[in-house]
Parts: C-alpha cells; structure tokens; sequence
C-alpha cells in the first residue's frame, strides 16, 4: 500500500504533537516526511537523498542500515523481548553491558544505572547525588549547579539543569535547588581575551557560585563536556581542570553529561577524559545504540557507588525499561562495530583533524567568522560583519535561513541562533567530509545571496558605517 507525503502530513498535522515545534506555523507547510536511511544518508518521501550532517539528532554514530544491530535487534526480540530488572531479577544484556560500559570509562567507575534517554539519567543524577548526600548525612547538600545555556533534557529536572531561557519560560522551571552559572563561551563572551585566561576565568565563577549557595549547601555541578545544543561551544583548555580543581577543593560530585560527547562522538570513549575532568558520575544515551532503540543512563563511579551499596539501603528510583534486553543488545552490539571498525582512532587521528582544517579553512566566507570543531562535531558563526564582529539582529533569525538553504541543497545542518552546527555520523570518510563541505560552501554562497538580495547584508553594514 502507498501513500502519499500529503496523506502523511495531513495526518501528522492532525494527531501528531511534535517535540519544540510551533504548530500554527508547521501546519501551513506540512512536515518533511523522513522514510529510509543507509550510511550517512537519509531520503524524504519525495525521494531526495540528503547528507545527515546531524547524525539524526547527536546519535547514529555508526551511521543508518547496520545489519550488526538489526539482527541483534531481531535475536533479543525472540528470546526475551522484554523482562524488568525489579525484584531482584537481571537479564544477561543488561549485565553485559554495565560490565562493558563501566570497563570502557576506566578504573574510577564500577556501576551502570539504566534509563531510556538522557533525559530520566539526568533525573537519575539528581536522584541520586541527593541521595548520597542524604547517606552520608549532610542532607542540607542538595544544591546542584549547572550552566546558562546547557541541555540537559526536557524532563521537569533535565529542562531546570538545564540553562536554555526559552524552557525556563514554561512551566514555573527550574524547579528549587537548582542553579546556574555563565558558559564558557570564549567566541561569544570575550573573542579579544586569551582564551586560556578566559577558561579559568569562566571556571572560576563556579567557586564564585559555590561560595554565594555555600559550600556545604552544593550538593554537585554539571556540565556538557563541549556544549551540544548550546551550539557546541568548545571550552577553552584550561576550563575543565580547574572546574576539576574547584569540585575537589569543596568536595562537590562532577556529573559530566555525555549524552552527545561520548561513545566516539569527540574521538574518545567519553568526552571528559579529553577534556581533563574526573567526573564521579557521568549520563548517556544517544550514540550507545547509536539511536537505534532508546537507551540511556549514568556511569556511576566507586566514589558515590560504594555509598549508595554499603550504607544506601534501597535507592527507590527506577523505571519499567531501566535495562532493557532488546535496547542492552543493540548496544552491545553498536560497541561491537565502534570497537572493530576502530571509529574513535578514526574521529581522533585521521577524520576529526581532517575536518577540523576544512572547517577552519570556511573562515574565508564572507559569513562565516568563526569555525571550529572537535572530533565529529563542528559550530560555525555567522555574523553580518565580522571584521568588527557585528552579529545579525537575532529576530531575522538568519541561521533559520541558512538552514533552509541546507535542506534544500541536500544538506542537514542544525541553526542555534546564529551558530550552525554539523555532528556527521563517526563512520564518514575523508569523501564523504568533502562531500559534506562542498554542500555546506554552496549553503552557505546561498545564505550569503539571499541575506544580500533581502538587503540584510550591505544595507545594514552601510548604517553600521555611518553610525
Ligand atoms: N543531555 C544532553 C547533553 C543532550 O544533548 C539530553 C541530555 C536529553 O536526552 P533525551 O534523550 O532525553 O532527549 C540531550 C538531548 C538539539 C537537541 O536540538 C539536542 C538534544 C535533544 C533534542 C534536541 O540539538 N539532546
């Protein structure tokens, strides 16, 4: 039986609420209908093959049609689709995985706790600091702190954890006990200072945090090791030590989100370890089934691991899903192909530097004023002149229509405000980044014409120069 794309938008329209979406505005347009994906490609209902430049949203990392994780899909289903890992009960997955997982961030780990998505792990991590807190005796430690412009779900505590202003907006967020501090964005902040001073300078208004909450009140901080949602802000290298630094000097947990940073994703198994931080617990979700099926959850280390088994008692937190075998099977074997086909070696020595120097050389574009990258991700600013470092009056919402000119050159780029963001699948070869290049050059030659031929270009530079 066939069907039309405007049989599916009319019903999509009709039933269908979608995540952050505008209703009123997609209804008059009817929403793109993605119906296969193969390799780092995805087609449209209409047939258009597009670049996926996203990974879906962070997470097939080892890129769409693996029959590794079909068929371990298929294999789980018919054995033991489903069984809880209440009352006492485990499946085999499920253990297998914790023991890779926790095998996999290195020594300081030694649990695995189970969510669907990144969203309940964060939850998970609130839970759970407080609850360690509380088994230590020092209940008054509940505070959590975390930073302006992060993401970390859309839960009622992933969207408070969170710092996006748009979601404290609905919904009386965040929620008590949780409080933020400025990112580390060195482009956006101060471009003109050093960015190492500007990187302990930004650590630093954690201390400055913890002193105004009171240090025996900070229960933990928790931050993305590179900013993902947020536009992929890469913090400066002196940050995440001395936010290590800090953590200890006051005894408060690290929660290092690695929802989008691990599993590959920087060209190692978890960002933190790039970036010099030692987190006590760490989430993911995303690309440990590479999206497949959802899975998600927190790496729990011996410091808050220990605690919780001998003197915890019963953690009474925990979901129907929490180690499903069907989701714990497709990881494992989505680790089985990221270890075999070396990908992370691959992000980090050979296909993270090469996309890093044909980022950086996208800097010549009249629009773009700043790129950079790490491993298989990559934010570029687009700014109306950047010889003076002069962005674009945010309600033009020009990554918006540079995002119009991806997706109708076969291209998926993400827009943050003004920041486009790409986070191709781990697998793209050096061709393939060419590729993704060569596509993201004539979006943005498009960009450029349509902003000119709008007048939001050259007009506006001309008031700049009068003023
Ligand atoms: N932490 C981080 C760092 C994330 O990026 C979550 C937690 C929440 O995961 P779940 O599985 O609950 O969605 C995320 C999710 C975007 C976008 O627009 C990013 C995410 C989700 C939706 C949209 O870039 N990241």
């Amino acid at each position: 039986m066939s069907v039309t794309t405007r049989e599916i938008q009319a019903l999509d329209s009709a039933h269908y609420i979608h995540p952050f979406t505008d209703h009123k505005s997609l209804s008059g347009k009817g929403a793109r209908v993605i119906t296969r994906g193969e390799g780092v490609y995805i087609w449209d209902s209409e047939g258009k093959k597009i670049f996926d430049g996203m990974s879906g949203l962070w997470c097939v990392n080892v890129g769409y049609g693996r029959k590794e994780l079909i068929d371990a899909a298929t294999r789980q289903l018919e054995v033991l689709p489903f069984y809880n890992s209440f009352f006492q009960t485990t499946n085999i997955p499920a253990a297998r995985l914790a023991d890779r997982i926790t095998g996999l961030a290195g020594e300081r780990f030694s649990h695995v706790f189970y969510g669907t998505s990144g969203s309940e792990s964060n939850d998970t991590n609130v839970r759970m600091v407080r609850h360690y807190w509380e088994t230590l005796g020092q209940p008054e430690r509940s505070v959590i702190i975390s930073r302006k412009n992060a993401y970390h779900g859309s839960t009622m505590c992933g969207a408070s954890l969170g710092g996006m202003s748009s979601m404290h907006a609905q919904g009386g967020l965040p929620i008590p006990g949780i409080v933020h501090i400025e990112q580390p964005y060195h482009f956006g902040m101060a471009p003109d200072k050093d960015r190492g001073e500007f990187g302990i300078e930004a650590a630093g208004w954690l201390e400055q945090k913890i002193l105004e909450v009171g240090p025996e009140k900070v229960a933990a901080f928790i931050g993305e090791p590179v900013q993902g949602a947020g536009g992929v802000i890469i913090p400066p290298k002196t940050y995440w030590p001395e936010i290590q630094r800090i953590c200890d000097k006051y005894g408060i947990l690290l929660i290092c989100d690695e929802v989008i940073c691990g599993f590959g994703r920087l060209g190692s198994w978890f960002g933190s370890e790039l970036m010099g931080a030692k987190p006590d617990l760490m989430t993911f979700a995303k690309g440990i089934t590479s999206g497949y099926i959802p899975l998600g959850g927190v790496v729990v280390g011996k410091r808050v691991a220990e605690v919780l088994i001998e003197k915890g008692g019963e953690f009474t937190h925990g979901f129907t899903y929490s180690g499903h075998p069907v989701a714990c099977a497709v990881a494992l074997a989505n680790l089985d192909v990221i270890e075999r086909e070396g990908l992370i070696e691959r992000v980090r020595e050979e296909t993270g530097p090469y996309l890093a120097r044909q980022f950086a050389e996208l800097s010549d574009h009249p629009l773009v004023a700043g790129a950079e990258t790490m491993g298989m991700v990559g934010g570029l600013v687009l700014m109306k002149d950047k010889s003076r470092h002069i962005g674009f009056d945010p309600s033009l919402d020009v990554g918006m229509v540079c995002r119009n000119h991806c997706f109708a050159n076969g291209l998926i780029m993400r827009a943050v405000g003004d920041r486009m963001i790409i986070a191709p699948p781990l697998i793209c070869s050096k061709e393939q980044i060419d590729e993704m290049m060569e596509r993201v050059r004539i979006c943005m030659d498009a960009t450029l014409a349509d902003l000119q031929s709008r007048g939001w270009m050259d007009a506006d530079n001309q008031v700049h120069a009068r003023a």
